[in-house]
C-alpha cells in the first residue's frame, strides 16, 4: 500500500513537472523538455523531424531524437540551431546524410548516427563541425567513406565506425585527426590496414580492429600511434608465418609497458591454430630465424643480444642507438683488418709476379742476347703494373668487406 502510494506521488509530480513543456508553444508534442534539453526519443506518436523542429526552441543545446521512424534528414534542418552541443539521431531509418545537414551545427560536440541504415555519407556531411568531438556511426551499411568525410573535425577524440561493411580504408582517412583517442574499426570486413593509416594519430590510445578479415598486420602500420596503449585484435583470421614475428615483438612491448593486447588467435598454419599469438612461445618461430635474420639489415642482424626484430624497433631510441653505434664499430674494424689483409696479399702477390718475371728472364738471358731481353722486360711489365693501379684505389678509399670477399675470390696466382 505504501509503495504504491509513492509510485502514484511520484509519477503524478512528474506529470506536473512535464505539463507544463509538453502544453508550451517552445516544446514539441510527446517530447520532455527541461531548460535546454530536449528529449523526443521513444516518441509514441507519429511526428516527422520537420514537424519537431519547427516547434523546438532555437537555444535548444541538448536534443534527443532517437528511436523514431525519421528516414530523412532535410539539408538546413538544423540551420537555426546553432546552439546545439549534443545530438541523437541514432535508431532512425536514416539512410544517407546529405552534404550540408550540419553545417550551422559549428558548436556540437556529439553526434550519435548510430544504428540507422546509413549506407551513403557525402564528403560534405560533418563539414564545418570544428568543435566535434564525438562522432558515432556504428550499426550502419556504410561500405566505403568518401576520403576527406573526417577532414573538418579537427576535435574529435572519439570515433566509432563500429558493425558497418567497411571493406577498406583509404590511407589519408583519418588524416589530420591529431586529438583521437579512440578508434573503433570493429566487426567490419576489413581485409588490411594501410601502412600509413594510422600516421599523424599521436593521441590514439584505444584501437579496436576486431571481427574483421586480417590476416596480417604490419607493426609498421602501429608505430606511428605512439601513444597506443590498447589494442583489440580477436576475431580475425591471424597468419602466423614468419611475417608475423615484427607484430609479436610489438604486442609483447605494448604489454610489457603496461598496456593491453586481447587474445589474437591465429588460424594459420595448421600447427598453430587457435593458438594465442601472445603466448606462442618464440621457440615456435625457431625455423624462421635464418631467413629472418638476412631479411634485415646487417645493423640489426648484428645487435645480437637485443631480441632481434621489431623489438629492437620499438625500443626507446636510446636503446637502438647503442646497438647503431656498436654495428658501425664493428664495420669499421672489419674493414681495418679486411684493409690490411688486403694491402698484404697486393704485396705478396706484386711480389711473386716480379719473381717469376725475373725467373723466366734470367732464363731467357742465358739463351738470347741482351738488347732483346731488355724490351721484353719493359713489354712485361707494363701490363703488371696496369693490374696494380687498378687494385690500388679500391684499397686506398677505405677497402669494404665485399670488396675483400671479390678479391679473395680471385686469388694473385692469376698473375703468374
Ligand atoms: C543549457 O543548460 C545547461 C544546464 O542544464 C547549462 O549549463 C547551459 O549553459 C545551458 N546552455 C544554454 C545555451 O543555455
Ligand atoms: C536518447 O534517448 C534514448 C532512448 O531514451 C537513450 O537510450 C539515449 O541514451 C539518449 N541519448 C542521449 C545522448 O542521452
Ligand atoms: C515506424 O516504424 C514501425 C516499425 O518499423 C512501423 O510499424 C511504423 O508503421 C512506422 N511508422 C511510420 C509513421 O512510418
Ligand atoms: C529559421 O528561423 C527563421 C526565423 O524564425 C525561419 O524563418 C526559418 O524558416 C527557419 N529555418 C528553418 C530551416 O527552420
Ligand atoms: C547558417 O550558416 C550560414 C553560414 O554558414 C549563415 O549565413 C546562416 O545565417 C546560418 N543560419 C542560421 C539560422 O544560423
Ligand atoms: C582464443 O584462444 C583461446 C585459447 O587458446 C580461447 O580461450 C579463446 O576463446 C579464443 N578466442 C577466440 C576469439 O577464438
Ligand atoms: C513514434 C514512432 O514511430 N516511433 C518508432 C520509432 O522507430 C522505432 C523503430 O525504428 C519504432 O519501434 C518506434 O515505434
Amino acid at each position: 500500500m505504501q509503495t504504491r502510494l509513492n509510485i502514484i506521488i511520484s509519477s503524478g509530480l512528474l506529470m506536473t513537472l512535464l505539463r507544463p513543456c509538453g502544453a508550451s508553444r517552445s516544446c514539441p508534442s510527446g517530447c520532455s523538455c527541461n531548460v535546454n534539453h530536449t528529449d523526443c526519443s521513444d516518441l509514441n506518436q507519429l511526428a516527422s523531424l520537420d514537424s519537431i523542429l519547427d516547434q523546438l526552441p532555437f537555444d535548444t543545446s541538448y536534443l534527443n531524437l532517437s528511436n523514431n521512424n525519421s528516414t530523412t534528414v532535410e539539408p538546413g534542418s538544423f540551420s537555426n540551431f546553432s546552439g546545439l552541443l549534443h545530438l541523437d539521431l541514432s535508431r532512425n531509418l536514416l539512410s544517407s546524410i546529405n552534404s550540408g545537414c550540419f553545417s550551422n551545427l559549428s558548436r556540437l560536440l556529439h553526434l550519435d548516427l548510430s544504428r540507422n541504415l546509413l549506407s551513403s555519407v557525402f564528403a560534405s556531411s560533418f563539414s564545418h563541425l570544428n568543435n566535434l568531438e564525438v562522432l558515432d556511426l556504428s550499426e550502419n551499411l556504410l561500405v566505403r567513406l568518401p576520403v576527406n568525410l573526417f577532414s573538418d573535425l579537427g576535435s574529435l577524440t572519439e570515433l566509432a565506425l563500429r558493425d558497418n561493411k567497411l571493406k577498406e580504408l583509404n590511407p589519408d582517412q583519418f588524416k589530420g585527426l591529431t586529438e583521437l583517442r579512440r578508434l573503433d574499426l570493429s566487426l567490419n570486413s576489413l581485409s588490411s590496414v594501410p601502412t600509413h593509416l594510422l600516421d599523424g594519430l599521436q593521441n590514439l590510445v584505444w584501437l579496436s580492429l576486431m571481427g574483421n578479415r586480417l590476416r596480417t598486420l604490419q607493426q609498421t602500420s602501429l608505430e606511428p600511434a605512439t601513444a597506443l596503449r590498447h589494442l583489440l585484435l580477436e576475431g580475425n583470421p591471424w597468419n602466423c608465418n614468419c611475417n608475423v614475428i615484427p607484430l609479436k615483438h610489438w604486442l609483447e612491448w605494448i604489454i610489457y609497458t603496461g598496456g593491453s593486447v586481447d587474445s589474437a588467435n591465429c588460424s594459420f598454419p595448421a600447427n598453430l591454430h587457435g593458438k594465442d599469438l601472445r603466448i606462442i612461445p618464440m621457440e615456435m618461430f625457431r625455423h624462421c630465424y635464418p631467413l629472418y635474420l638476412e631479411s634485415r639489415s646487417p645493423t640489426a642482424a648484428e645487435g645480437h643480444q637485443v631480441p632481434v626484430g621489431s623489438a629492437g624497433d620499438c625500443m626507446p631510441q636510446r636503446y637502438r642507438s647503442v646497438s647503431v653505434r656498436r654495428a658501425t664499430a664493428t664495420v669499421v674494424v672489419a674493414g681495418v683488418v679486411c684493409g690490411v689483409v688486403c694491402v698484404m696479399m697486393v704485396v705478396t702477390a706484386t711480389y711473386g709476379c716480379i719473381y717469376a718475371i725475373l725467373m723466366a728472364h734470367g732464363q731467357q738471358q742465358l739463351t738470347e742476347g741482351n738488347s732483346q731481353q731488355q724490351q721484353l722486360l719493359m713489354v712485361a711489365k707494363e701490363p703488371e703494373q696496369d693490374e696494380k693501379e687498378d687494385l690500388m684505389p679500391t684499397i686506398g678509399k677505405g677497402a669494404q668487406a665485399t670488396d675483400c670477399v671479390g678479391w679473395i675470390a680471385f686469388p694473385p696466382e692469376v698473375c703468374v
